[in-house]
């Protein structure tokens, strides 16, 4: 995989990018939107397209359950059995096996645990979680990792970390035994852990730079600690990480969050609250949230956002999408999606825009004073 760094910002660490994949290029800074079942709920890949998302996320541990591997192998992998033909990321799974499963135990082997669907007892291991997504066929893949939370002890977090870096070697080594089953190549990100502490972030993070992956993921973040730990642990990994690879912030953030990791040098985002919170009828202006449930918004026949220039706002009223939330119409929720999704895509995008003309840190100061000006 060949990521190009086009340009970095004089002002402060962020970067405007070309990552290239075997399914073609995302410009960085980029968001991804989640479908973490193969489907990006509610919304087909063609309207993908059409809200200018380049690339998705999907996870290992879903896929693996269900459909499972046997299938998912005859459909001819993710692309083909989802009808996505553009860049696509699998989570390795590891997180949602400490979040979604029962019973787990985690050895030096790897992490035993029971299904969150019907109890069967699974076994994920360093090298059958790049087996597994050989057969998924993504065009970038992640290693099994362990996730501590915070707060969490020292001693845990930096045998934890310390195992982390194993299993990524193992990931490595295996990668290099297998051979990508459709025909287009894989990369594979390493992923830091180490928690807030500086330290065992720092060992852990060197010690994947030495191994050389194609990429970097920013694991063991928005976990519960304060927005400030996560900046600090994002400004010691910028001086860390090798410019030349994309660097990925995992399941960040609010838009808050996003832009001040672009600050910090960070390259590729993914998270359920644009798409999770649309369901619960939140959606995103540039003026701040709002929920479209609310009474308030009964008879307001204007768009979520005056002037933001997407299909949802040119073409419904916030009374026609609060209609269609509280009678239960699925189209509520399909529209708040799509225009969530759209607002992301614009932010991610118009920040590259923003970096390659010189101008990041005043935008961002704009679109944040705007964004905070009427919270509630
Ligand atoms: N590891 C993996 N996936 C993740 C995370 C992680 O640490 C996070 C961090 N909260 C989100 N998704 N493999």
């Amino acid at each position: 995989m060949k990521f190009t760094l086009t340009h970095k910002d004089s002002l402060t660490s962020a970067r405007a990018g070309m990552m290239e994949t075997a399914h073609g290029s995302v410009p960085t800074p980029v968001f991804m939107p989640v479908g973490t079942r193969a489907s990006v709920k509610s919304v087909e890949p063609g309207e993908l397209k059409a809200q200018q998302v380049h690339i998705i996320l999907a996870n290992t541990y879903h896929l693996y359950l269900r459909p499972g591997n046997d299938i998912m192998e005859q459909a001819g992998g993710i692309h083909a059995f989802m009808n996505w033909d553009q860049p696509l990321l699998t989570d390795s799974g590891g997180y949602q096996v400490y979040s979604l499963s029962d019973l787990r135990t985690i050895t030096e082997e790897g992490v035993r645990f029971k299904s969150h669907l019907d109890g069967r007892n699974l076994h994920f291991t360093p090298e059958n979680v790049v087996d597994t997504q050989r057969i998924i066929g993504s065009d970038i893949m992640m290693p099994l990792d362990e996730c501590p939370p915070w707060p969490a002890d020292k001693e845990y977090v930096k045998a934890s970390g310390e195992m982390t870096v194993r299993w990524a070697e193992r990931a490595r080594s295996h990668l290099e035994r297998t051979v990508p089953r459709y025909g287009h190549s894989q990369a594979l990100f390493g992923i830091t852990q180490g928690g807030t502490y500086t330290d065992l972030r720092t060992s852990t993070t060197k010690a994947l730079v030495d191994m050389e992956f194609d990429g970097y993921s920013i694991g063991g973040m928005a976990v519960g600690e304060p927005a400030e730990e996560m900046y600090r642990v994002l400004e010691l990994s910028d001086t860390l990480l090798p410019d030349h690879k994309p660097r990925y912030l995992m399941g960040v953030g609010t838009p808050e969050n996003i832009l001040n990791a672009i600050e910090r040098g960070v390259d590729m985002f993914d998270c359920v609250i644009p798409t999770r919170e649309a369901r619960n009828g939140r959606v995103y202006t540039r003026n701040g949230h709002i929920n479209l449930r609310s009474a308030r918004y009964a008879e307001d026949f204007s768009p979520i956002d005056e002037g933001f220039d997407n299909h949802v706002c040119r073409n419904y009223s916030k009374a026609y999408i609060r209609h269609l939330l509280n009678v239960g119409e699925i189209l509520g929720l399909k529209l708040c999606t799509l225009h969530n999704i759209s607002f992301f895509m614009w932010l991610t995008r118009t920040a590259r825009e923003q970096i390659l003309r010189g101008s990041f840190r005043e935008w961002k100061q704009e679109v944040l004073e705007q964004f905070n000006a009427n919270r509630q």
